[in-house]
């Protein structure tokens, strides 16, 4: 099979590309290098360095004899879109009814799967999230994410087009940049831990966040693929379990050998307190490897960065 990723250049789009071509199909990326690096594509794949943007270089790529499209491209930072907020919500809703809207025209028809987020549900509930329950995304961020389901909805009902959105919750792994401020808590701590400092935690260590490693994210994104099914679909993608900021710090201290002595300063705003996924939908119609847990994730993610 051929396929275009979007943002492939990126953390999860990377890992994606290398299971991909792994699993022996070819493999197109499009991304402008924004964020993305030409050394996290593993060899193989063809780079299109180009922006989602750019409507007839889509149209062209979406018209090259593909069998579906990745679609990952986005400024994912929740911060980073309520600072540039007109900037990224172009990136992240226009950018994706450009992908929509080059697919559309297609014939037959590809399947698209796109990366939504947790970000859309509302925030500081402490029961499991399944996919019927209340979107109330707090940040522009999520509502940027809430926007390209409610198209990917539309785009099926009118077009025909078939989507597949996938709800990430808090990915991890090795290939996120290190000293970027954009990065997730566990890079963050394991930079933190490995230069000789101590983490820093915002509020009280007990908010809670549902961590799923990066493997098992290009897992679920390659299972949707295989789906084909002839609707517009939304999946959770998380463990199903959560634990919290300081049971993190705790468990990865102890992966790295390493004594804690945690600094704490105040809750961010808009910091989500309660965050875990229910991951049984994408199960029930998938044969997903067993995911992996988080102290294994942490060793494999902090063997990568050592080597
Ligand atoms: P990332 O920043 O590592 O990757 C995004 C990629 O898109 C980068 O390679 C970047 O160069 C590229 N890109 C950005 N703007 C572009 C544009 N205008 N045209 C072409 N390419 C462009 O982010 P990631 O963590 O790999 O996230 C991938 C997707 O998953 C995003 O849609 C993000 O919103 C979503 N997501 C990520 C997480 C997480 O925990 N990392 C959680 C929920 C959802
Ligand atoms: C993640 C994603 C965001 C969005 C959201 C959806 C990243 C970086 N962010 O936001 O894009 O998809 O999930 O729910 O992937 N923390 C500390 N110390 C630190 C860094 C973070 O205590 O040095 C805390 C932070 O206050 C938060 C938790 O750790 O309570 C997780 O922070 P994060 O930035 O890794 O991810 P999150 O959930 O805010």
């Amino acid at each position: 099979m051929h396929y275009l990723v979007t943002g492939g250049c990126g953390f999860i789009g990377s890992h994606l590309v290398r299971a991909l071509l792994a699993a022996g199909h070819q493999v197109t990326v499009l991304d402008d290098l924004s964020t993305g690096t030409r050394e996290a594509l593993p060899d193989g794949a063809v780079l299109v360095v180009g922006d989602i943007l750019d409507q007839p270089l889509v149209t062209e790529l979406l018209e090259d004899d593909l069998d579906g499209c990745f679609h990952l491209a986005a400024i994912p930072s929740v911060e980073r879109c309520l600072n540039e907020w007109p900037r990224t919500s172009e990136v992240n809703v226009s950018g994706t009814i450009a992908i929509f809207e080059a697919a559309r025209h297609i014939e037959p028809t590809i399947p698209i799967v796109y990366a939504s987020s947790a970000a859309v549900y509302q925030s500081n509930d402490s029961q499991a999230l399944t996919e019927t329950m209340p979107t109330a995304p707090i940040s522009s961020y999520g509502v940027d994410k809430w926007a390209c389901e409610q198209y990917a909805h539309m785009a099926w009902r009118i077009y025909g087009l078939q989507t597949v959105g996938m709800r990430f919750f808090n990915v991890y792994g090795p290939g996120q940049p290190l000293d970027s401020p954009y990065s997730g808590v566990i890079t963050k701590f394991i930079h933190a831990l490995q230069s000789g400092g101590q983490p820093t935690i915002f509020g009280d260590g007990e908010q809670t966040r549902d961590f799923i490693y990066v493997g098992d994210v290009a897992n679920a994104l390659m299972a949707a693929m295989d789906l084909r099914q002839k609707t517009s679909e939304i999946y959770n993608v998380c463990r199903g379990r959560s634990v919290s900021v300081n049971q993190l710090a705790d468990t990865l201290a102890t992966v790295m050998g390493v004594s804690l002595d945690a600094q704490y300063k105040p809750a961010l705003s808009g910091d989500i307190r309660y965050s875990q996924g229910d991951g049984s939908k994408l199960a029930t119609v998938t044969q997903l490897p067993a995911l992996t847990s988080l102290a294994e994730g942490l060793q494999q993610t902090v063997d990568v960065i050592n080597s």
